[in-house]
């Protein structure tokens, strides 16, 4: 009977008490917790560790205000500014991207997940402006090396990760990479599903921010307030809460668009093992850069509260067994 309370117990305490966490709000520099990985012959993209998102003033479309993040206390308003493409004027040499992969140690188990605020933001008004079309990335790797970006052809390494184009501006505009050795730099992988559609198929339609889906998931507001959301069917120029998790070679995606109290599932996926090293990134998905060169200044994403933690790990249990 003893023996059974010592057990209860430590489950008990196993399942408020995650294995592995780390948690990054930003509000000091952070940077040296992490690893910048820039996939640019050109060094033509960048990573800002203490940005101010609140000065942040548009150059091109309605004013932008960007409030403090949702998993922000007190009202911080700093956080990672991701930029590509943006850095070098005139500077088309290549599709250009940065990641950021938190120096997690040890690597992260069979189950964790990744959880981050962030805000894409672009030039011009709704649908974008001139060369607008560039998007987050998020997933993992199997070493900090990786250098993943969109559009560029396949990837050196083992890993995947999935992209959200700020204003729907490419034809598919939630995609997917995966791959051993080589991470296929293709937006039709099957394996990844979004909102259930389409399945094992390589159609591209559920890709692109057009789709019914996301036409609903992130509808259109009423009014157009200056500085909130813009584009219906795309995320960008809100604060969004992503949660990636990571369950073997499961991995489920869940986003919480502002208001929303619980996690809604977009996509679901089957990826290589393996990658254990989580980053987030920004790429363009094309050379060319936006003109007028002011325009530039609304192009990037911030990153806020990003967490990653692994949410059970069978090795763990092994005093039990
Ligand atoms: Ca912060
Ligand atoms: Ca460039
Ligand atoms: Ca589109």
């Amino acid at each position: 009977m003893r023996k059974v309370h010592l057990f209860a117990a430590a489950l008990a305490v196993a399942a408020v008490s995650p294995v592995f966490a780390q948690s990054f709000n930003f509000d000091t520099d952070q940077s040296a917790s992490f690893t910048t990985t820039i996939a640019s012959s050109t060094n033509d993209a960048a990573a800002n560790y203490n940005y101010d998102y609140s000065t942040h003033v548009q150059f091109n479309g309605p004013a932008v205000t960007i409030p403090t993040a949702p998993n922000s206390t007190g009202g911080t308003t700093r956080g990672v500014r991701l930029a590509a493409n943006t850095i070098n004027v005139g500077d088309t040499t290549d599709v250009d991207a940065v990641a950021i992969y938190p120096t997690v140690a040890p690597p992260v188990g069979s189950n964790w997940e990744m959880v981050f605020d962030t805000w894409i933001n672009y030039n011009g008004p709704a649908a974008g402006g001139s060369g607008s079309t560039q998007g987050i990335i998020f997933g993992a790797a199997d070493t900090t090396a990786v250098q993943p970006k969109l559009s560029a052809g396949p990837i050196t390494g083992t890993g995947f990760y999935f992209s959200l184009m700020a204003e729907g501006g490419a034809s598919q505009d939630y995609r997917f990479y995966n791959g051993t050795s080589s991470i296929a730099a293709s937006t039709t992988t099957a394996g990844i599903s979004w909102f259930g559609f389409p399945g094992t198929d390589s159609v591209a339609a559920a890709y692109n921010h057009l789709n019914s889906n996301w036409q609903t998931f992130f509808a259109a507001p009423a009014d157009l307030p200056p500085g909130v959301f813009e584009t219906a069917g795309a995320p960008g120029k809100q604060w969004i809460t992503v949660k990636m998790s990571v369950a073997g070679s499961n991995v489920t995606i869940g986003i919480k668009r502002p208001g929303d109290t619980t996690f809604t599932t977009v996509g679901t996926a089957t990826v290589v093992t393996g990658a254990v090293q989580p980053f987030v990134g920004y790429s363009d998905i094309n050379t060319g850069q936006a003109s007028p060169i002011g325009d530039f200044n609304d192009q990037f994403a911030v990153f806020d509260n990003l967490s990653v933690q692994v949410v059970s790990d069978a090795s763990g249990w092994t005093i039990y067994n």
